[in-house]
C-alpha cells in the first residue's frame, strides 16, 4: 500500500541534553539532567523514574564528582562537535523535517542576564542554517528537561514566578534570532512531566518544607502553563506564521475489560493523566474534574484573573505528543509493566521491549483519532520509536528489522487515521541518532536510525553508522509504500 498523504512531514527527533554534549563549553550552565548518573540497571523493565535520583544533596555531588561517577548526559553523541554529520544522514534518510531542542544554558546560563551568550547563538545560528541548506524544515523545542540549575539555586526553580519572565525573555531572545528560519515550534517538551517529577525542571522539595508534594508539583505545572501561553502570545506577536504548538508525554490506557467498575476507574485516570494536559493547552482553563481532585489534595494554586486571561486567549495552533506505548487500567491493579517515567498496567494482547515498553501500533489510531475528535486541532506526533540494546554486527550496521517492523506498523496506523478524517501533518522519530535515555541514562538503550559508538560509559569512538532501518527508511520515504 502507498501512504496518502503526499505532504506529510516525515522527519527525526532529539533533544539537546541527551545529544549534544559539550555540558560546559562556551559559557552553557549545568541541568538537572546532566547531573544524574549512570547506574546499571537491575532490571530494565520494572522501573519507572528513580525519584531518589533527584534530590538535591546528591545533584550537587555531581559538581565536585568525589566518587568519578559517569554523568552521560555530559557527553551525549557528541552532537555538538559533530552537528554538520548528523544533519548529513537526516538529509540522505530523505528526512524533511528535524525537532531538535535549544539549550536554556547555553543561551541564558543563569537565566537573569541581561544579554545572551552570544557564543550559545552562534551555535545554533550555524545548526540552524546548516539544517535549512540541507533542505530541512526545523521543529524547536526551547526547554527539553534542562531548565539552568542556577535557576534552582538562586530562584528555587518554576514555583517562582520570576521564572516566568526569565523564560518568556529567552523565548525573546529566539524568535529574535532564529523566527525566520523556524518552522515550528514548541515551548516545553512533555510539559506534564513537571507535574510527575518538577525536580527534572530544578524545582525541588527541600527548598519548600511545608509545602505538600501535591502543591509543589501543580505549582510548577501551572507556573508552566502561564509561561508557555505568554510564549505563544509573544510568538504570535513577533512571528509571521501562527506555528506554536504543545508537548504531552500522551499515555493512552485502556479500561482492563467491560466491568462498568473498571470503566468508571479508566475514565477517572484518562482524565487525571491525560486530557487535563491537553484541556489546558487547547481549552486554556481548569476542568472541572482537576478542580474538584485539587480540593481533595488540598492544593491552592497561587495564580490570579490576569494568569487565566493568558491561558484562556493563548491557547496552542497545533497538538504535539510522544506516544511509545499503551496500558491498562483497572480498580484493582493486576500487573504492572515498565513505561515511560511511569508504570502501565498490563495488556495480555501487546508484546513489550526490553523495558516493559508495550507496543500497539493500532493505539495510535485511536489516540489519533481521539484527540482529533475532542480539540478538532492539527496534529503531529512529535516522539515514537522503540528502545533497543544494540551492538554492530562486522560488517558495521545493525539488522533492527524489529525497528522497521514498529515504523512499518505505526505508519500504516496514521494511515489509517488519515483514512478516518484524522488531521494529523507529521511525524518525527524519537533518537533517530542514537543518543543518552531520558529516563535510564543509557547510552544503550538505542532508538536511533543510525548507530553511535559509544557505551553507558562513553567508551568509544562516537562514529556513526547506519542501520538497516535507514535505509528502510530512505526507501519508505522515495516510494512512500508501505
Ligand atoms: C520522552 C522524552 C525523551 C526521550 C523519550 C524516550 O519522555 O521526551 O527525551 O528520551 O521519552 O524515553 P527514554 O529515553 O527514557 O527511553
Amino acid at each position: 500500500m502507498k501512504f496518502t498523504k503526499k505532504d506529510f512531514l516525515w522527519g527525526g527527533a532529539t533533544a539537546a541534553n541527551q545529544f549534544e554534549g559539550e555540558f560546559n563549553k562556551d559559557g552553557k550552565s549545568l541541568n538537572v539532567a546532566e547531573m544524574v548518573p549512570y547506574v546499571k540497571l537491575q532490571d530494565r523493565a520494572s522501573i519507572p523514574l528513580d525519584i531518589s535520583a533527584f534530590a538535591k544533596k546528591n545533584l550537587e555531588k555531581s559538581i565536585e564528582n568525589k566518587e568519578g561517577l559517569h554523568y552521560p548526559k555530559r557527553i551525549g553523541s557528541n552532537h555538538y562537535n559533530r552537528y554538520k554529520e548528523d544533519i548529513d544522514l537526516l538529509a540522505e534518510a530523505k528526512m524533511d523535517i528535524y525537532r531538535m531542542s535549544i539549550s536554556w544554558g547555553r543561551i541564558y546560563p543563569n537565566g537573569d542576564e541581561s544579554k545572551p551568550n552570544e557564543k550559545g547563538l552562534e551555535f545554533y545560528h550555524n545548526l540552524l542554517n546548516y539544517c535549512k541548506q540541507k533542505g530541512l524544515k526545523v521543529m524547536v523545542t526551547l526547554h527539553h528537561f534542562d531548565t539552568p540549575y542556577p535557576i534552582g539555586v538562586k530562584y528555587g526553580g518554576w514555583m517562582n514566578k520570576e521564572v516566568i519572565n526569565m523564560f518568556v525573555k529567552y523565548a525573546k531572545t529566539l524568535f529574535t534570532e532564529f523566527g525566520n528560519i523556524v518552522d515550528f515550534w514548541l515551548p516545553f517538551n512533555e510539559i506534564n512531566v513537571s507535574c510527575f517529577a518538577p525536580m527534572m525542571s530544578a524545582t525541588f522539595p527541600e527548598d519548600y518544607p511545608g509545602v505538600s508534594y501535591d502543591q509543589l508539583r501543580f505549582q510548577t505545572l501551572h507556573n508552566q502553563l502561564i509561561a508557555q501561553a505568554e510564549v505563544v502570545q509573544l510568538g504570535h506577536e513577533m512571528l509571521k506564521k501562527k506555528n506554536i504548538g504543545c508537548m504531552i508525554a500522551n499515555m493512552t490506557t485502556y479500561p482492563i475489560d467491560c466491568n462498568p467498575v473498571n470503566i468508571i476507574e479508566w475514565q477517572k485516570s484518562e482524565q487525571v493523566s491525560r486530557y487535563f494536559f491537553f484541556d489546558m493547552v487547547a481549552k486554556g482553563e481548569y476542568p472541572t474534574y482537576i478542580i474538584k481532585l485539587f480540593e481533595k489534595l488540598n492544593v491552592r494554586l497561587d495564580t490570579n484573573p490576569e494568569e487565566m486571561n493568558i491561558l484562556k486567549n493563548n491557547t496552542v495552533d497545533f497538538l504535539s505528543f510522544s506516544y511509545y506505548m499503551t496500558g491498562t487500567v483497572a480498580k484493582k491493579e493486576e500487573g504492572k509493566t515498565g513505561g515511560n517515567l511511569m508504570a502501565m498496567g498490563k495488556n495480555p494482547f501487546l508484546k513489550a521491549n526490553e523495558w516493559g515498553w508495550q507496543i500497539d501500533p493500532q493505539g495510535l489510531r485511536y489516540t489519533l483519532n481521539d484527540l482529533w475528535n475532542r480539540y478538532h486541532l492539527p496534529i503531529f506526533i512529535s516522539e515514537n520509536g522503540i528502545g533497543h540494546d544494540e551492538k554492530l554486527n562486522d560488517k558495521k550496521t545493525v539488522d533492527d528489522d524489529y525497528r522497521i517492523d514498529y515504523m512499518h506498523q505505526h505508519f500504516i496506523a496514521i494511515n489509517d487515521a488519515l483514512e478516518d478524517g484524522v488531521d494529523v501533518f507529521g511525524y518525527t522519530m524519537w533518537g533517530v541518532i542514537d543518543l543518552v535515555s531520558a529516563g535510564t541514562s543509557e547510552m544503550s538503550k538505542r532508538y536511533g536510525l543510525v548507530y553511535v559508538d559509544y557505551d553507558d560509559y562513553h567508551n568509544g569512538t562516537g562514529d556513526r553508522f547506519k542501520k538497516k532501518s535507514f535505509n528502510w527508511f530512505k526507501n519508505f520515504k522515495e516510494t512512500l509504500e508501505l
